[in-house]
């Protein structure tokens, strides 16, 4: 399957459900008056764009419509789409560029930050490249053991400490050994921590000093990993962790599980920090490249006969 059918199957719950709801608004077209913006509108909000973005680009609809000459629903539709695209950040890949290259991986509890690393270290260990991972999630012993199995899955090293040790110095080992080893890519689990918590962003600190120290010219990703089916909550995930740490890049999980993807609208448009990879199933190659046309192809379809 290529990565285009894969978000859209990924995508199914979303673009069934947001489709509906804005071809319901089409339906009702008889002119672009505020009775139909407003159903706009309301149509983003429910789809989770959040009501500032969902202001913001039915305003730019209405004065693109303006300046166009809208004057049918399918036009609209189109002009829609455009600004959709235009509100969202491009497409922007994770940059694995240094030998080794650094994946920092973090986020709340339970968004799908280990299941994302497994993913993406099978997805580089096919393309032939040598993968670390650094089980610096030491909290639970747990969590080195799922980390491992993910590990053996995808068939990359794994570098673990006992539980309660310090990330830091998993971290400092993790990178030791890649250095010795020659991997390409190490991709460090962290345990789900929340953005309010001084001591756990002080910990998050040290990481990062170790790699500034043990790696001055490492390609460096930090990832912030949000659940999509947690909605606004989400968006304030992300507002908060980006005051704390200098994010590269957002995964956004489980956009299988939720008929809301407008969050990826929200999230894209409202923070300034690209979506880089999205999670559309628990299997091992359901991560994806995150790409703004294949999403806007799947909750605004081509019509049959019609433009798209
Ligand atoms: N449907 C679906 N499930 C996912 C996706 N990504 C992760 N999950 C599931 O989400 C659950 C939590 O995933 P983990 O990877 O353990 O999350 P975590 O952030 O590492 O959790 P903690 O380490 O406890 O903070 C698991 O059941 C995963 O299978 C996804 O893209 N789609
Ligand atoms: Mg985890």
């Amino acid at each position: 399957m290529g990565l285009f059918d894969k978000i859209k199957k990924g995508l199914q719950k979303t673009g069934d459900a947001v489709t509906r709801s804005l071809d319901n608004v089409f339906a009702g077209f008889v002119s672009i008056d505020d009775e139909l913006l407003e159903e706009l509108e309301e149509a983003l909000i429910l789809a989770d764009v959040g009501a500032v973005a969902a202001a913001k680009i039915v305003a730019d609809v209405e004065k693109r419509a303006q300046r166009q000459n809208i004057t049918t629903a399918l036009e609209l539709r189109y002009v829609l789409k455009d600004t959709l695209l235009e509100t969202m950040l491009d497409n922007e890949p994770l940059d694995v560029s240094g030998k080794p290259a650094v994946i920092l991986v973090i986020g709340v509890n339970g968004v799908g930050k280990t299941t994302s690393i497994g993913k993406l270290a099978a997805r580089y260990v096919a393309e032939g490249k040598k993968v670390m991972l650094s089980a610096a999630d030491t909290f639970r012993a747990a969590a080195a053991d799922q980390l491992e199995i993910w590990a053996t899955r995808a068939g990359a090293d794994i570098v673990r400490h006992g539980e309660g040790a310090d990330p830091a110095a998993v971290v400092f080992d993790s990178i030791s050994a890649a250095k010795a080893r020659g991997s390409d890519v190490i991709i460090i689990d962290t345990a789900g921590r929340l953005h309010n918590k001084a001591n756990l962003m002080n910990e998050l600190n040290k990481i990062d000093r170790v790699i500034t120290r043990e790696l001055p010219n490492a390609s460096r990703e930090t990832l912030l990993v949000l659940d999509a089916t947690t909605g606004q909550n989400a968006v304030h995930q992300a507002e908060e962790f980006n005051k704390v740490a200098a994010l590269t890049g957002i995964v956004l999980t489980k956009l299988d599980g939720t008929a809301k993807g407008g969050i990826v609208v929200a999230i894209s448009a409202g923070l300034g920090v690209p979506v880089k990879l999205v999670g559309v199933g628990e299997g091992i190659d359901d991560l994806v490249d995150f790409d703004r046309s294949a999403f806007l192809e799947a909750i605004l379809p081509p019509l049959e006969g019609g433009i798209s």
